[in-house]
């Protein structure tokens, strides 16, 4: 799916800002027509943003269904003639969405973008009430999967078995934009080099047939260095600059269908030449040896939750790279547009994931109570969620395959592979994606509970991903076993597989401020001494081609025994200052880059 931009062809109204707001106790609202008039009541919520923690009102806070949203918009009077198109960056999870009295479309899915041509029932010059109504249930027919549970006295409850809150609300901008009726509908970049010389392959879609001129203009320098023409088609760029980790370096692909010598539609498509390879133990971005170092993150922030913000944005790239962070993973969903195009430009390599997370019903206990039963059957991970799923990966892929930060989809977070079902579930997942975008490695995360002998599923993916938590969750304040284990485990898998393997999470929970001179679990000092144990065994394994602790900071969860106001295992609080740990992953990383990986020092930018 195509970005919304501004073009001599394009234009933009952003509608974030404050809309009127009413929560639908009884979720009867859609049946009560509660878009057809202003909605009751004197509320207001800031879009974008979670809803959940912006009230002083613990009901609201836990509503489960329905949060009606409303606003009113004025198309652009010059628009006449033009395809308005609604679109929403991001609504956690459904949506249903009304102009005036007409509902203009459903959405299913809380991550990624989506849009609605909404000129038939609009008049440039003219306004129009925009309802929209986000539901936050998840049911089994979800990705992420949940279950909404009624209790005797009338509440519900919503249960899920991840392990980050579940915020909701209008997350990302909301945009009306227009286009012209024949217009760019698609446009997939694929790119290689040969010495100095860049290779460009195009595909574009339009909405109706006709000639179409191509353009690479470099970002940088403004200069047009490559031309070419029709929807497909290779441009070469003489002494090409190489999107870069640390680095980046982009193109534009300037997109134009014409007629004569009218524009009819003009699109600028980002892209950055760029390979990425696996061979044998080595990962490779341009032919070069990269290793991934960083975070297993959240969009997570007080009082915003999961809502987009550019300040919030910067501040958490830009700590990234003080502590000499080069990547991170988009745990555990798709991140916004906002933050992938900074991604681009900075060259911070992303591992970009599916909302899978949470098919694992063998977690029983303890933070995650699955209730019982097995993973693969009905109403728990079944045809329906499968499907889901599916929608989810082809999605993904086509909103950020050409994008140069992300190196590998990940198309699950620690779903349940020990259990046979798990074969039949992901084969053709795999395949999907593989079909969608045959230029990345795929993968998926690993749980410690199905280590390389008892993992059905690792042998379809290129590349392994390993969550492990040797001297947390087992073998807690015990770091001399926990080297051994996890020493021994690696090996384990090295030999079975032969691929190289990313640690995609290793993470103590720690309270600041709380030291100790023992080997004692939360304190900063816990902390510390397992991150030099983890660092012990990577550095010994050649296989080990990265890794991104768990979690760069503190974020919000569901209440449980084992969560104190939320997951404490981030290198920063949740209000981004740095724990103990984050001076030694800085000092590490930052030791790495002079010495073995050669990288770029960020701040030379
Ligand atoms: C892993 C999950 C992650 C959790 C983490 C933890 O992938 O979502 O937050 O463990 O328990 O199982 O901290």
């Amino acid at each position: 799916m195509l970005p919304a931009i501004s073009s001599p062809t394009r234009d933009i109204r952003p509608l974030d800002g404050m809309w009127r707001f009413a929560v639908d106790w009884d979720n009867t609202g859609i049946d009560d027509g509660l878009y057809t008039a202003t909605l009751p009541g004197t509320r207001e919520v800031a879009v974008p943003a979670s809803v959940n923690d912006l009230f002083a009102d613990e009901d609201i806070r836990n509503h489960v269904g329905y949060w009606f949203y409303q606003r009113t918009v004025r198309v652009p009077r010059g628009w006449d003639g033009e395809r308005v198109i609604l679109r929403f960056g991001s609504a956690t999870h459904h949506a249903v969405v009304w102009v005036d009295d007409t509902e203009v479309g459903r959405h299913k899915g809380g991550y990624l973008p989506f849009e609605f041509d909404v000129t038939d029932h609009v008049t440039a010059g003219d306004t129009f009430r925009l309802t929209v109504a986000v539901d936050n249930r998840l049911d089994n027919t979800c990705i992420p999967p949940g279950s909404v549970v009624e209790l005797p006295d009338g509440r519900r409850q919503q249960h899920y078995l991840h392990d980050f809150y579940n915020y909701s609300g209008l997350h990302r901008s909301v945009l009306l934009y227009s286009r012209p009726a024949r217009h760019v509908s698609d446009i997939t970049i694929t790119t290689d080099y040969s010495g100095t010389t860049g290779q460009v392959t195009w595909a574009v879609e339009q909405s109706a047939p006709g000639d179409i001129r191509i353009s690479v203009v470099d970002q940088q320098t403004g200069e047009t260095v490559a031309t070419g023409e029709g929807a497909e088609g290779v441009a070469s760029i003489s002494d090409v600059t190489l999107w870069t980790p640390g680095i980046g370096g982009l193109y534009d692909l300037v997109v134009q269908l014409v007629d004569g010598d009218e524009i009819v539609d003009e699109f600028r498509q980002p892209f950055g030449v760029r390979t990425v390879r696996i061979d044998g133990y080595r990962f490779l971005i341009n032919d070069e040896p990269f290793y991934f170092t960083g975070f297993g993150m959240h969009e997570d922030h007080e009082t915003l939750g999961k809502g987009h913000s550019d300040a919030h944005m910067l501040q958490d790239a830009e700590l990234l790279s003080w502590i000499g962070a080069n990547s991170l993973r988009t745990s555990h969903y798709p991140y916004s547009e906002e933050f992938m195009d900074y991604c681009d430009r900075q060259g911070i390599v992303v591992i970009d994931e599916t909302p899978a997370v949470g098919l694992n019903w063998l977690m029983a206990g303890g933070i995650i109570d699955s209730g019982g039963g097995e993973t693969y059957e009905d109403g728990h991970v079944d045809d329906h969620t499968q499907a889901t799923h599916a929608d989810e990966i082809r999605r993904l892929i086509a909103r950020d395959k050409n994008r140069p930060s992300v190196v590998i989809w990940s198309i699950a977070n620690e779903p349940d592979t020990a259990s046979p079902g798990s074969v039949d579930y992901f084969r053709p997942l795999v395949d999907l994606a593989r079909a969608c975008d045959p230029t990345r490695p795929v993968g998926y995360v690993n749980v410690m509970f199905a280590p390389h002998d008892v993992c059905r599923i690792s042998g379809m993916f290129d590349i392994l991903m390993l969550n492990r938590y040797y001297g947390w969750y087992v073998d807690s304040g015990d770091l001399e076993t926990s080297e051994a284990k996890f020493t021994a485990e690696l090996d384990g898998w090295m030999e079975r597989y032969k691929l190289p393997i990313i640690i995609t999470e290793y993470g103590a929970d720690t309270v600041a401020g709380l030291h100790s001179i023992y080997d004692q679990p939360f304190t900063e000092d816990y902390q510390v001494a397992y991150l030099e144990m983890n660092s012990r065994v990577f550095d010994a394994c050649e296989a080990v081609v990265g890794e991104q602790m768990w979690n760069f900071a503190d974020f919000q969860t569901k209440y449980g025994f084992a969560r104190v106001d939320g997951n404490k295992k981030g290198a920063f609080t949740r209000d981004r200052r740095p724990k103990a740990a984050a001076r030694f992953l800085r000092r590490r990383w930052h030791d790495m880059d002079a010495a073995r990986y050669g990288r770029r020092d960020h701040r030379a930018r």
